[in-house]
């Protein structure tokens, strides 16, 4: 039987929106839900010109729980409106949870396929959309698929990829198999409702690596995302052809009920197999950016949206009335060493007040920026680096408190030159209940050049070096909102640009708009 109220479910339902007004941690130029729990973008897309953002949504309090599908849409990606919800559990293979999913645009009828939870299972579900999206309506033919691969020991099973190649759909299901690691199902069909199985599109290999690895694959691949990036079609031509592109795979790794990190291959899909070269981690943040969804909005972007976790205790979530974050949507393209490049989309820059522009000057030991200082900043640095140079930019600061970003430049480590961005939060708060851990990861500075974007929003940070994301959170407990820049070794500041962002919001949003 559905529980009715969860043990969590301690604040009152009409509190939960102003206790989530009144945090001083919300973030006000994000996506977030009007209060409750957020987590994965779902169906994110352009209909029609205009912007759509699924996501998955418990309006009963700040855990995952029974979750609906929230939906928001937007003229330009900055500025969103709510919308009414677009799925919620009912008798049925989805009676515990409509979890993940993507929207396709079926011969003009908006289709969503998603994950219908039941019990402990999910199973692939479609509904169907009135022609503003606003409407939806569940296939009699739920679940689509009836069962997992028989014969196959899986970890889990999950989450769709859909496309349409020439004039068939094909669709993936996340998964892992007992013993070897994370996979995709590949599926094929005429019409959305009945779905021919083909095969493993291809196995991971969860014993590879150490599982504390920051890339380690996982035992179970959450979220896939497929599409051709740099040029080309995905399906189109064969296997070692000259196609332009790469095909890349994108997929959070999972391990019993941990949510780990997203990770992407490049590599090439051609028939029915994917055969992977490299594997890369896609955030440095790790778990901070998870569960990311992608899609190639009418002007061929393709744009990426990312759930960023908290690093709060479930107890300080709940007491707040909101948990999670939507990612700012990203625009990845590949770089020339063949991986992603990230940045915010340029429409975000419409948020930005009161310019101040510093430099060019040297940076010295460490100096307190006057007339940049705030809760909601978008920074950007240009900077030009000597070998064995360390930039640290500080954020959230004053007394004992201070985020921050350091990158390094060819700073030799084992007998290495070694370049990296880095984010230090030892001091970001003087709460010990939050998660502190560092995080980092390799950045390229050809010729010490350095291109920073740091956007902060209260706990959300989201920073590209040189195109390389690090997003994470943090949760000063004493408001602090200076800058501060420090360098050791010589580094020469070309430019740096501040903003004071605007909140999107207006006010408080009803909880079932
Ligand atoms: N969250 C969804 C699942 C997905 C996971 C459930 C990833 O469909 O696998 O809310 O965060």
């Amino acid at each position: 039987m559905t529980e009715l109220t969860h043990p969590l479910a301690t604040v009152p339902r009409d509190e939960l929106v102003a206790r989530a007004e009144a945090d001083p941690h919300r973030p006000r130029f994000h996506f977030v839900s009007p209060a409750g729990w957020l987590n994965d973008p779902n169906g994110v897309s352009q209909w029609n010109g205009t912007y759509h953002l699924f996501y998955q949504y418990n309006p009963e309090g700040a855990f995952h729980h029974r979750i609906l599908w929230g939906h928001a849409t937007s003229p330009d990606l900055v500025n969103w409106a709510d919308q009414p919800v677009a799925l919620e559990p009912s008798d049925g293979p989805d009676a515990d949870g409509c979890w993940s999913g993507v929207l396709v645009n079926d011969g003009g009828t908006p289709t969503l396929v998603y994950s219908g939870r039941l019990g402990e299972r999910e199973l692939p579900c479609v509904a169907v959309g009135s022609p503003d999206l606003l409407a939806w309506t569940k296939a009699p033919e739920n679940p689509v698929i009836p069962a997992p691969p028989a014969g196959v020991d899986i970890t889990a099973y999950r989450d769709h990829c859909v496309w349409r190649q020439g004039t068939v759909w094909r669709q993936l299901v996340g998964s892992g198999i007992r013993g070897r690691g994370g996979t995709a199902f590949l599926y094929e069909s005429a019409d959305l409702r009945r779905w021919e199985y083909i095969g493993p599109l291809f196995i991971g290999d969860a014993a590879s690596g150490d599982q504390a690895a920051a890339d380690w694959q996982g035992t179970m691949w959450e979220c896939v995302d497929l599409f051709r990036a740099g040029g080309g079609t995905l399906g189109a031509g064969a296997l070692g052809d000259r196609t332009p592109g790469t095909d890349v795979f994108v997929f959070s790794a999972w391990h019993d009920g941990d949510t780990r990190h997203p990770l992407y291959w490049t590599g090439r899909y051609a028939g029915d197999s994917y055969t992977p070269r490299e594997l890369h981690r896609l955030d440095y943040g790790g778990r901070y950016f998870y569960a990311p969804q992608s899609f190639a909005d009418g002007s061929g972007r393709r744009v990426m949206f990312g759930w960023l976790q908290e690093g709060r205790t479930e107890a300080a979530m709940v007491e707040a009335g909101w948990s999670g974050v939507m990612s700012l949507p990203r625009v990845a393209t590949l770089d020339p060493d063949g991986e992603l490049s990230f940045a915010p989309v340029p429409e975000v820059a419409s948020l930005r007040r009161d310019h101040v522009r510093i430099g060019p000057r040297t940076v010295g030991a460490s100096e307190v920026l006057a007339g940049v200082a705030g809760h909601q900043l978008d920074l950007e640095l240009d900077l030009e680096m000597e070998p064995g140079s360390v930039f640290r930019l500080g954020i959230l600061a004053t007394g004992a408190e201070e985020t921050v970003i350091e990158v390094g430049y060819d700073v030799g480590s084992g007998g290495f030159p070694q370049s990296y961005v880095l984010l230090d939060r030892e001091h970001s708060s003087l709460d010990r209940t939050v998660d502190a851990e560092e995080k980092s990861g390799p950045v390229h500075l050809p010729g010490g050049k350095l291109h920073l974007r740091v956007l902060v929003d209260r706990s959300a940070l989201e920073i590209f070096a040189n195109g390389k994301p690090l997003t994470a959170r943090a949760y000063p407990t004493l408001g602090g909102e200076a800058v501060r820049l420090s360098a050791a070794g010589t580094v020469r500041l070309q430019q740096l640009d501040a903003w004071r962002m605007e909140g999107v919001f207006g006010g408080p949003r009803p909880l079932f708009p």
